[in-house]
């Protein structure tokens, strides 16, 4: 089957591509740009996007809204994430994060799925903000966080190492045996 995923990211794209296509989904990349609301939540974002997007296609489609909370700053870029990481980078938030102690941090996704209604699915990965960007592969904060239990970044692994373990992953896991459960006929 097909499936239309809504995004200008391209890392994520890869990411999904990789998790869905050995489940035999296509994934089909539309660009379209949604409007993404000063919300205190991903889902809150994730469900007014779909809100926004449910008319322009004929088919089932999803969006993914992630972001980076760090503890230290009570959940700061969170919801910001998207405009943090174009304005500081990952070197501003390594700045602002230059002696502090506390580097605990969590990444969480949040999949929307529409096919007549809204289906959401979710995924955290804990871990924390390293002081030096390491690593070339993945996007986005990627080089600076080091999730719990491993030795690697995000950045120094695979898109499938990553995908095993990450935010992203996890909430494609719901989505996929969701998929699996409702899709049977
Ligand atoms: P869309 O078109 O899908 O909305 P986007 O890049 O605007 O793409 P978000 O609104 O979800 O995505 O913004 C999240 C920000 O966090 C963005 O700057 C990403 O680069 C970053 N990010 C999201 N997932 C990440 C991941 O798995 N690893 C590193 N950074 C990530
Ligand atoms: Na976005």
């Amino acid at each position: 089957m097909r499936m239309i995923f809504v995004t200008s990211n391209k890392g994520k794209l890869d990411e999904v591509r990789s998790y869905l296509s050995p489940l035999g989904i296509e994934v089909i990349q539309k660009k379209v740009e949604y409007p993404e609301i000063q919300a205190n939540t991903l889902e809150e974002v994730v469900a007014f996007g779909v809100n926004w997007l449910k008319d322009y296609f004929d088919e089932p489609f999803f969006i993914d809204d992630s972001g980076l909370f760090i503890e230290a700053f009570h959940g700061f870029p969170g919801v910001y994430s998207a405009y943090v990481y174009r304005t500081l980078g990952n070197e501003g938030i390594l700045k602002l994060m230059v002696g502090l102690e506390n580097r605990k941090a969590y990444f969480k996704s949040v999949i929307g799925y529409y096919d007549g209604e809204l289906h959401l699915f979710k995924g955290i990965v804990y871990g924390r903000i390293i002081d030096q960007k390491r690593g070339e592969h993945g996007f986005g904060f990627d080089p600076i966080f080091l999730p719990e239990g491993s030795t690697k970044t995000f950045a120094e692994m695979t898109t499938s190492e990553k995908n095993k373990i990450s935010h992203r992953g996890r909430a494609l896991t719901e989505f996929a045996r969701w998929l699996k459960e409702n899709l049977k006929k």
